[in-house]
């Protein structure tokens, strides 16, 4: 499959290049942008278009004003991602290898330098390169028959874009290397005892409760979401005193914001805030 590059928009609308906006199509529930990656076939496994398309529409949302938060998930309900499209990777040389993974670590900066949460909705196999895309969003659910793992060491590889470092932060050395080092496919409730998943719903119930947290949180100062998205990422790579420290800048910093009088004017006068992100 031959990726389309494209530029990312600026101007937030869902403008992408034609082969990636193929496979990855968005869709808007209010405040919630959802990304459905649609490549059924190959169980929605990653290539290079799907890659673009992601990045395409995570750059658009980022400057849309109107998103609070982003849904990412997989269509059918078999899979969200059923890896790195082995297919395509199997004749790939190491240079090319770096390639390839340097998308995947362009989709997972979009997501970290964004100001808004992305939530991946795993709605089945969420392997190898799958699970890392989860990986890299701001938090995990999972339907009941949602399987991950990071069965690269089965191919012969290991994971390409940040799944061993990540997974390891989240849930400890030892616990990671059980991920990775076995390469096992582990279930919803398992991944959920290790702490990968942040929660399970049934399969019906999986895309609604996405939506309804990614509205609750669109319902949250936007500014002071993101300020906390921002330090809690920040924090994991510091000391805990640097990290409280960066912690308490941000907070002073939210009361230089119309938000932060709003917000609590709002709880004073027993009303909901309406905020404007300023
Ligand atoms: N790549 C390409 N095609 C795939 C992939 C994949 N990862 N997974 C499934 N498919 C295809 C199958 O080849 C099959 O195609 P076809 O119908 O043409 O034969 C179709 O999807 C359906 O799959 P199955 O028939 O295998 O379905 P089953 O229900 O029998 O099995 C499984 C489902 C268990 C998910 C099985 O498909 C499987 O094991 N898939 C591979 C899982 C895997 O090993 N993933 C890790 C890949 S390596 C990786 O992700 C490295 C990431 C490194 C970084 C990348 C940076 C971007």
């Amino acid at each position: 499959m031959v990726a389309t590059t494209s530029l990312p928009p600026t101007d937030g609308s869902n403008a992408t290049s034609v082969a990636a906006a193929e496979v990855v199509v968005r869709r808007d529930d209010g405040p919630v942008a959802i990304l459905t990656i649609t490549r059924p076939a190959a169980l929605n496994a990653l290539n290079a278009d799907v890659l673009v398309g992601l990045a395409d529409h995570l750059h658009a949302c980022a400057v849309a004003a109107h998103v609070r938060a982003v849904i990412v998930t997989g269509a059918g309900e078999k899979a969200f991602v059923a890896g790195a499209d082995i297919a395509a990777m199997q004749a790939m040389s190491p240079v090319q290898a770096r390639a390839f993974a340097q998308k995947g670590c362009d989709v997972a900066a979009a997501i970290a330098a964004m100001p808004q949460p992305v939530i991946a909705a795993v709605n089945g196999f969420a392997l190898g390169g799958g699970c890392e895309l989860a990986l890299a969003c701001d938090m995990i659910l999972a339907s009941r028959k949602a399987k991950l793992g990071l069965p690269e060491v089965t191919l012969g590889v290991i994971p390409g874009f940040g799944g061993t470092q990540r997974l390891l932060r989240m849930i400890g050395v030892h616990a990671a290397r059980r991920w990775v080092l076995s390469g096992d496919v582990f279930s919803a409730d398992e991944a959920l005892r290790f702490g990968v998943v942040q929660e399970v719903f049934e399969p019906e119930d999986l895309l609604p409760k996405a939506i309804e947290l990614g509205k609750r949180i669109a319902s949250r100062g936007p500014l002071a979401v993101a300020a906390a998205k921002r330090v809690i990422a920040q924090g994991a790579d510091q000391s805990l005193a640097d990290a409280v420290d960066t912690e308490g800048r941000a907070f002073a910093d939210c009361f230089g914001t119309a938000d932060q009088k709003e917000g609590m004017a709002a709880f004073l006068a027993k009303r909901p805030a309406v905020y404007t992100g300023s």
